[in-house]
């Protein structure tokens, strides 16, 4: 809540979120000193960053987790803030610079809070993640960013999309299975490996070949493996031919295994394909989750 200048004040219920207690221990600590307050004509009581971050400060080696993540310094609070409040518009640039400054741990703590703060893995994909990798794209495209620019600041988001499946609730597995891969020369695999995490959160078994997969004698990995599901992600084939190629190939292996196919990416947009093993092209996260 922003009043007046640049000031910024939080009331009782932001800051028992941002400190991960009751609003009545906000209360209680107020009342006895522990916790500075501005108090209203009304009786209300309000916050400065300034006094959150000095209770932080006062309090560390006790309150050393307090809610989402650690609360180390005002960044913290604030991020946490914004997780709480929802501004997407500030943790998308927040992400981007930090992605472009290989931050693993700034992009680490949006991406750990979100998930820890609530919000759904194929959201935080669609709503976060999905726009700023766009942005980073655009701002190659426009040459704000040289190429290496653009690898380390997708690698570092693709670090931390790892990372963040390690604090994630995987239910018992079911008895489904699917296989994700990117075929003929595809190196964009970030989009596939967050399919990979939205289906374990489902509780599939991913077999996960990832980048690039070699198609030959892959029926024999069909055979082994028996997934029931083939997701094929496709982003810039370099040749429209080939990944024709290669995806009718995969659809009649799959079909003969009676397993299901499901395609995303921007390939799908000018490739014709109609074969009778694909289920659906996907186009969000959402979508990821929900068939
Ligand atoms: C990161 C990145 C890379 C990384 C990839 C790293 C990795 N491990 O994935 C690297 C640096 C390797 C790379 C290489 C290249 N890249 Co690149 N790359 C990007 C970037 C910045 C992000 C891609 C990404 O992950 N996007 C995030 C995903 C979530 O978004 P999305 O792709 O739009 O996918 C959505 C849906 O399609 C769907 N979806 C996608 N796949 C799947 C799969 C399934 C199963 C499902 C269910 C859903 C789904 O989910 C998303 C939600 O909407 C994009 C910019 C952009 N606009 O996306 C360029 C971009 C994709 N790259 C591009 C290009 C041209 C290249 C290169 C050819 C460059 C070059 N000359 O070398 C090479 C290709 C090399 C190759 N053989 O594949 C172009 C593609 C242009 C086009 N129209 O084809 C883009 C758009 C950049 C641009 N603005 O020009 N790239």
């Amino acid at each position: 809540m922003i009043m007046g200048s640049n000031l910024k004040y939080f009331n009782s219920e932001d800051a028992a979120k941002i400190l991960g207690v009751n609003v009545s221990t906000i209360k209680r600590w107020t009342d006895t000193g522990n916790l500075e307050c501005i108090k209203t004509a009304g009786g209300h009581r309000k916050f400065l960053m300034s006094h959150l971050s000095s209770f932080v400060e006062r309090n560390k080696k006790k309150n050393s987790k307090v809610n989402l993540f650690t609360l180390e310094s005002e960044e913290d609070i604030e991020i946490s803030y914004r997780i709480l409040k929802g501004d997407y518009q500030f943790l998308h640039e927040y992400v981007l610079k930090q992605s472009l400054q290989c931050n693993r741990d700034k992009v680490q703590q949006v991406f750990n809070g979100l998930y820890l703060g609530q919000y759904p893995l194929h959201f935080i994909y669609d709503i976060i993640v999905t726009p700023v990798l766009h942005r980073i794209g655009y701002l190659w495209e426009e040459n704000q960013l040289s190429v290496i620019q653009e690898h380390l600041a997708s690698q570092t988001i693709k670090d931390c999309i790892i990372r963040l499946q390690g604090i994630i609730n995987i239910p018992e597995g079911n008895e489904e299975k699917a296989l994700c891969l990117t075929p003929s020369n595809e190196l964009h695999d970030i989009s596939l490996k967050m399919v990979d995490h939205i289906l374990e959160i489902r509780g599939f078994t991913v077999l996960y070949s990832g980048q690039i997969t070699p198609l030959e004698k892959i029926e024999h990995s069909f055979d082994a493996y028996r997934p029931n599901r083939l997701y094929i992600s496709s982003t810039t084939p370099d040749s429209r031919e080939r990944l024709r190629r290669d995806i009718l190939q995969l659809c009649d292996i799959a079909m003969e295994r009676n397993c299901d196919v499901y395609v995303g990416g921007r390939s799908f947009d000018f490739l014709e394909i109609d074969h009778s093993a694909i289920r659906r092209r996907l186009y969000t996260f959402e979508e990821v989750n929900r068939y």
